[in-house]
């Protein structure tokens, strides 16, 4: 498969495993979960083509289940859906990238999902300051996760390394660039 027709399909099961499941007449089970058979008949691919997908993602935004038949968006979620996954205790400085005009509201009322289910912390500054550059000059936070943990916050990492929290309150905030 060429690189456009990996895009293309990446993008097609992102937009169904973590938005619109009912545009193809799918349901995520508990866990976010889809069976592949009725995937691949909705999406008209074969499974050599989904397991190619899957394995050269660049972002390994899917992963099967234990038994391969089942599939699921790791993270980025809008609809509601419960990863299941177990709280884990971050590293002690995570990074989110956004952009300067969402500044004021961020330091008013702190990093929240917004549409998503969680909001998304990166492990490395150039990851967030990649995330933030997909809206313009991006603007680089530092999050003091090892303060949120010890005052009770908890975190999830998803399975392709991406942190998951419900909020970051402003004082644990601070803008690098
Ligand atoms: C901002 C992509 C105003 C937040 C990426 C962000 C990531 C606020 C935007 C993943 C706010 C939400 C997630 C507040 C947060 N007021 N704006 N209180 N709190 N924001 O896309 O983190 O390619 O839902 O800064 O690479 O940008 O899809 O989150 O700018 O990993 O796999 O509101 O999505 O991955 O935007 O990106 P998003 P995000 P995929």
């Amino acid at each position: 498969m060429n690189e456009k027709e990996m895009i293309r399909i990446s993008k097609r099961l992102a937009r169904h495993l973590r938005h619109d499941p009912a545009a193809l007449g799918l349901t995520l089970a508990p866990g976010g979960w889809v069976a592949v058979d009725a995937l691949l008949r909705a999406l008209s691919i074969t499974r050599s083509q989904l397991d190619e997908v899957v394995e050269k993602n660049n972002k390994r935004r899917f992963a099967f289940d234990e038994t391969g038949t089942r599939i699921r968006a790791s993270q980025g979620h809008s609809v509601a859906v419960d990863l299941g996954l177990p709280e884990a205790t971050p590293p002690d400085v995570l990074y989110h990238g956004t952009v300067a005009k969402f500044l004021d509201a961020i330091f008013r009322e702190g990093l929240r999902p917004m549409n998503r289910h969680a909001v998304h912390l990166s492990t490395t500054a150039e990851t967030a300051r990649t995330v933030g550059a997909r809206r313009g000059k991006p603007v680089l936070l530092r999050i003091d996760a090892a303060a949120m943990a010890a005052a009770g916050h908890a975190f999830q990492v998803s399975a392709n390394g991406v942190w998951l929290t419900s909020e970051v309150p402003p004082p644990y905030l601070t803008r690098l660039a």
